[in-house]
């Protein structure tokens, strides 16, 4: 068995920026064109008028203040409400390959790692641009790594799992490197009509090195521990799928798009963490005293608030559980490694850290660190 750690992380933050203003703007344009539309139905009671948002709501029910997306036009046009992104000809990069391998170069570079030397590509994201080839080996072509490649998805904790994967093949001695990539396009599986999740998602991309522990120069952050854990549960859902055709129902429905009970994810989700992590840590030997910070998934502050306070037995000191919610809003499987990303740089050798992404499925995924 050979030890792992992660030598290097890069993220890819597109240009454009919606904060919640223009966000509620453009919901509150769109909800006033479909009640104007739908007059006579409201008026008979056969249909519901859709109510406004409001950014109060979104920041007090979420802590979300903006987010990124590769197309903003698209989604803040009351007459579409969707990112346009012009179709790629097969010989083009994609773009979960585009802006995967963006943050690749940058994890590279920050490891000091060429491609060549990589022997393995994971692409672990909650949704894929197209069914084949996997996207894995796009990246792993455009950035001329060797080895091999492929998808996975566990929708939030796709990084967390990926890290699992790949740390168990490089403590099993078959690869010496790989990098996890997580390109989270949601902005085009996210209802952009839906008042109750429209504020909630965000497009980003993030890159993960991991190396065999060995001859590694001093700044790495050891991996003490994997661990992953599923729950099978439908309150998060989306149903597009490539049966589609096969039922007929090839129209624009609701369920082909993210679908959430938020109330109940939150109430579900918070214990399964809670006890994942703190059984997680127990068998790492790693008391709640000894850590220096929590790198949470990125979904809602509130949530991460409860995680904290339960994992360390009090309520985090400002900086021990950094936030990254408030200007990238939920990038699913990203939200923990661009958390990581940006606030691990202090950490002194031998502090510990926890990496913690959850979500549907439900899914848990913990990777314990310490700084060498
Ligand atoms: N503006 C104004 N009012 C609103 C709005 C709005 N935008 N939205 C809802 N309201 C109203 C509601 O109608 C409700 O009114 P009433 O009380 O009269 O019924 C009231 O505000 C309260 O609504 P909620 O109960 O829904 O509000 P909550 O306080 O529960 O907050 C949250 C909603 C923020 C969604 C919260 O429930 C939450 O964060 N839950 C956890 C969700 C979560 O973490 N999900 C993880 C999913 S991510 C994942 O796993 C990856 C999936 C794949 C990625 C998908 C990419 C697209």
């Amino acid at each position: 068995m050979h030890n792992v750690a992660i030598t290097g992380t890069g993220v890819y933050t597109p240009s454009q920026i919606i904060t919640n203003d223009e966000l509620v703007a453009a919901f509150n344009a769109y909800a006033d064109l479909w009640n104007a539309e739908n007059a006579d139905a409201i008026a008979a009671g056969t249909a519901e008028a859709k109510p406004h948002s409001s950014s109060d709501f979104i920041v007090a029910a979420s802590g979300i203040e903006q987010r990124y997306v590769l197309d903003k036009d698209g989604v803040l046009d009351p007459s579409r409400m969707f990112p346009h992104l012009a179709a790629r000809a097969d010989d083009e990069p994609g773009y979960m390959a585009e802006i995967g391998v963006d943050a690749a170069q940058k994890a590279m570079a920050v490891a000091g790692v060429d491609a060549a030397d990589i022997d393995l590509v994971i692409c672990a994201a909650s949704n894929m641009e197209r069914a084949y080839p996997a996207i894995g080996v796009e990246i792993q072509q455009l950035i001329g790594a060797g080895g091999f490649a492929f998808d996975m998805n566990v929708a939030c904790s796709s990084a967390t799992f990926g890290i699992q994967t790949a740390a168990d093949m490089i403590r099993a001695g078959s690869i010496r490197r790989a990098l996890v990539i997580n390109p989270e396009i949601c902005s085009a599986h996210l209802e952009w009509r839906d008042r109750d999740c429209h504020f909630i998602f965000g497009d980003v991309a993030t890159a993960t090195l991991l190396e065999r522990d060995e001859g590694l120069k001093p700044g790495h952050f050891k991996v003490l521990g994997t661990r992953c854990a599923t729950q099978f549960s439908n309150n998060i859902r989306n149903n597009n799928g490539y049966l589609r055709r096969t039922h007929d129902q090839m129209e624009d429905r609701r369920d082909m798009q993210f679908m959430q009970n938020g109330r109940k994810v939150f109430k579900e989700v918070l214990p399964l963490v809670s006890k994942h992590i703190a059984a997680h840590m127990a068998d790492a030997g790693v008391a709640a005293a000894d850590l220096r910070r929590l790198w949470l998934h990125q979904a809602n502050k509130t949530m991460n608030d409860y995680i904290g306070k339960k994992v360390l037995g009090r309520t985090p000191e400002p900086g021990e559980q950094p936030n990254i919610l408030q200007d990238y809003a939920n990038t699913s499987s990203a939200g923990s490694i661009i958390a990581f990303s940006k606030y691990a740089d202090d950490l002194s050798p031998g502090d510990y850290g926890l990496i913690c992404s959850f979500g549907a499925g439900y899914s848990v995924g913990s990777v314990i660190v310490q700084r060498a």
